[in-house]
């Protein structure tokens, strides 16, 4: 007997690649199989050809259904202690988020019961909000730090996302930490950001890097946060330890951080409401991915939209993300995500589709192995039990996901 050229086959399919050489809305293939051989994509063959016919391994019929591939939560806050739902209470009663942190609430609150919490605490209440993630789809998603805004705090986060990769067996899941030491002045640095600014550099980012606990490093760019000047000598600090750079940035104002986080060629700029021409122009040219988190707009309420279509035209590259946080987007639903992004920021629900796998990859660094299915990529993909790609981002309150495989490996039969 010749060696199998697979190792399983998933047969009978309609597969949204979301490959742009596959010129199709969503890149779908009909009456297709996907071929995997260890954790690898092997072939995408028409139900009737010649190899399919002599292969005699593993195969799941997926009698139709849609296969897609894995969806990636670029931008997420997931690891935290305590409740922000007092302030939200709050917030619509009228009072601003400004007056929420004077007050002693805001993400301050945030890190005062974070840094309460040991790493197995903070394992033990993160773990219920992967588990809903990856129940819709997710197979790789990132998790920043920023709610200890210590050396050791920030170094605990860390440790507990990294160690959310492999907590519970059933819970397959690929994790990219993020440093966002950057995300808020701590109390004990109060009126002294710069002193604060330095200790990130000088202190937090060394050793995050020496201890191979984070790919990147976020900052937040804005008036009630770090200005363009902190947030570059962040960056550099970043960059002279070799990692990735990213940011928050143009959300609540007008700050060029786009355009700075442009300059360090930075994986991702993220949020993006009051993002202007120049920074679209910078984006464009520096190949950064455009991360909208249509959320935090929805739940603060925002009154600007992002530049969606000046992007578009720009040839900006779009990626959707939830911001899963306790503060300023409370929910744990990529699906939800992209149906805001369609439904309030114009998308597509193909852009919006794109924005979660393939957009999300490239935002992560991650372009080459995942976001899409094609030959080469990683074997992680979706079944859904859907008639048309959009419903799985249209209807929401039911969940029409039927089989998640990642790398090659399903996690239930189907
Ligand atoms: N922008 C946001 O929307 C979140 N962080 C950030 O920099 C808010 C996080 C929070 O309010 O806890
Ligand atoms: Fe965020």
């Amino acid at each position: 007997m010749p060696p199998l050229l697979f190792d399983h086959v998933w047969s009978h399919a309609r597969i949204a690649t979301l490959d742009p050489q596959v010129a199709a809305p969503y890149g779908l293939l009909e009456h297709h199989a996907l071929a995997v051989r260890g954790e690898t994509i092997a072939a995408i063959l028409p139900v009737d050809s010649p190899e399919l016919r002599q292969y005699s391994g593993a195969v799941t019929d997926c009698a139709g259904r849609l296969i897609t591939p894995g969806l990636i939560d670029c931008h997420t806050h997931l690891v935290w202690g305590g409740s922000r739902a007092a302030d939200w209470e709050a917030r619509l009663t009228g009072v601003p988020y400004l007056e929420i942190a004077r007050r002693g609430g805001g993400i301050l609150s945030t890190v005062r019961a974070t840094r309460a919490m040991s790493d197995d605490e903070l394992l033990k209440a993160a773990l219920p909000r992967l588990r809903a993630l990856v129940a819709e789809g997710v197979t790789c998603l990132e998790i920043k730090s920023g709610y200890g805004l210590t050396l050791e705090d920030e170094l605990k986060l860390l440790r507990v996302a990294q160690r959310l990769g492999h907590a519970d067996p059933a819970l397959r899941v690929e994790i990219s930490p993020t440093l966002l030491a950057a995300h808020a002045v701590p109390p004990e640095f109060a009126g002294r950001a710069d002193d604060y600014v330095s200790y990130i550099g000088d202190e937090i980012i060394p050793a995050v890097a020496h201890n191979g606990l984070a790919e990147a490093v976020d900052v937040f760019c804005e008036t009630i946060a770090f200005s363009y000047e902190q947030c570059d000598r962040i960056f550099a600090a970043a960059q002279r330890h070799q990692l990735a750079v990213k940011g928050h940035v143009e959300q609540l104002s007008h700050s060029h951080g786009a355009e700075l986080v442009a300059k360090y060629g930075g994986w991702s700029a993220d949020h993006l409401e009051y993002l202007d021409d120049a920074g679209i122009g910078a984006l464009a040219k520096a190949g950064t991915t455009a991360v909208l988190l249509p959320g935090a707009y929805y739940f603060l309420r925002e009154p600007q939209k992002p530049p969606v279509a000046q992007l578009r035209a720009a040839g900006v590259p779009l990626a959707v993300a939830s911001d899963f946080n306790p503060g300023t987007s409370p929910f744990a639903s990529l699906r939800l995500g992209m149906n805001m992004a369609c439904v309030l920021y114009g998308l597509s629900p193909e852009e919006a589709l794109v924005g979660a796998t393939r957009g999300a990859a490239q935002a992560l660094g991650r372009g080459a192995k995942l976001g899409t299915i094609a030959v080469g990529k990683r074997a992680d993909f979706l079944v859904w039990d859907v008639a048309h790609p959009a419903e799985i981002v249209c209807a929401l309150g039911i969940n029409p996901l039927v089989q998640r495989v990642v790398r090659g490996i399903p996690d239930s039969p189907l």
